[in-house]
């Protein structure tokens, strides 16, 4: 008799080999076991240490230029040591195979380095710098990660800043729509370590289910979005995506 453990595994692995349209949403969780910290949760993560609006809001920016720099090259030097994990592995070999859009509320690139080719970046891109002034447009790659803050080298008006969307900002236009898109349109939607508290994303699930798609959480705690799930696997990403890659070779 197939162990409870190998019977979900096989479960999951069927549901994703005949799904029509996959959407799968990631949120921190996924690069946990990559040593990345959570937003929310145990005494590591960042908002439990940090304040969310003096790091991550234009106006903590303003106020404290240094600080909010500081904070994010220290990310960026967190990220860069950092290696995907199985479940970003997992996610790129499963696109080989069906019809998968990826949307990420990460920051990290670790999709992108794991090989998945086509990642919809809600919260931007943790390793880009752009001009604080909207209107000026200048981004560049965040390559030296002890390099000072500096005023931008187009404009001259304002600061550089990393390329993420903070409290209060809003994600990209098109971010939203092929997200809204596809979650319309797919039969299955999986949700994978993210808290669903932050908007528009933690909105996606109920989208996809309003056009009956069958909804699965990857999450070893319980969410915001847990009871309204078809389907809890209560487990590591990691962990979840590690078997099933056995299956997917
Ligand atoms: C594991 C695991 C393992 C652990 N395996 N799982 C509607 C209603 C209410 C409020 C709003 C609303 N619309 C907009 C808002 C305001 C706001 C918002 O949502 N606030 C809520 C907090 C209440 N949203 C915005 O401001 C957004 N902008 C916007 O909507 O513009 C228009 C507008 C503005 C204002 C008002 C109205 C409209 C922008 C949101 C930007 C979020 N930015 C951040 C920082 C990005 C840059 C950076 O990285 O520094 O994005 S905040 C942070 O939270 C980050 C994340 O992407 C985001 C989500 O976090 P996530 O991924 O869910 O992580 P956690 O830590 O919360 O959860 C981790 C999960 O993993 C846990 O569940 C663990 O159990 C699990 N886990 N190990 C699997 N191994």
């Amino acid at each position: 008799m197939l162990k409870t453990q190998e019977k979900m595994l096989m479960n999951l692995y069927d549901t994703f080999m005949t799904a029509k349209r996959l959407v799968v949403m990631t949120g921190a969780g996924v690069s946990a076991e990559s040593g990345i910290a959570t937003f929310r949760g145990d005494q590591d993560s960042y908002w439990s240490r940090f304040d969310p609006y003096q790091l991550a809001s234009a106006e903590g920016f303003i106020e404290a230029p240094q600080r909010v720099w500081d904070w994010y090259q220290w990310r960026r030097s967190q990220v860069g040591a950092a290696q995907p994990n199985a479940a970003h592995y997992g996610l790129a070999e499963l696109a080989q195979s069906v019809p998968l859009f990826l949307i990420t509320q990460n920051v990290d690139g670790l999709h992108h380095r794991a090989g998945s080719q086509q990642v919809c970046e809600l919260h931007g891109r943790l390793m880009m710098n752009r001009c604080f002034n909207p209107s000026c447009g200048y981004r560049e790659d965040a390559i030296d990660f002890s390099a000072p803050l500096i005023t931008c080298p187009r404009c001259q008006s304002a600061y550089l800043r990393p390329d993420v969307v903070w409290f209060g900002e809003s994600l990209s236009a098109s971010s939203i729509q092929q997200s809204e898109a596809a979650t319309t349109e797919c039969d299955v939607f999986v949700s994978i370590g993210t808290s669903a508290q932050v908007y528009p994303a933690a909105g996606f699930a109920q989208i996809a289910a309003a056009s009956g798609a069958q909804l699965i959480e990857i999450n070893p705690e319980a969410t915001a979005l847990t009871s309204q799930v078809d389907w809890v696997i209560a487990e590591p990403a990691g962990k979840v995506f590690e078997g099933l890659r056995s299956l997917l070779k």
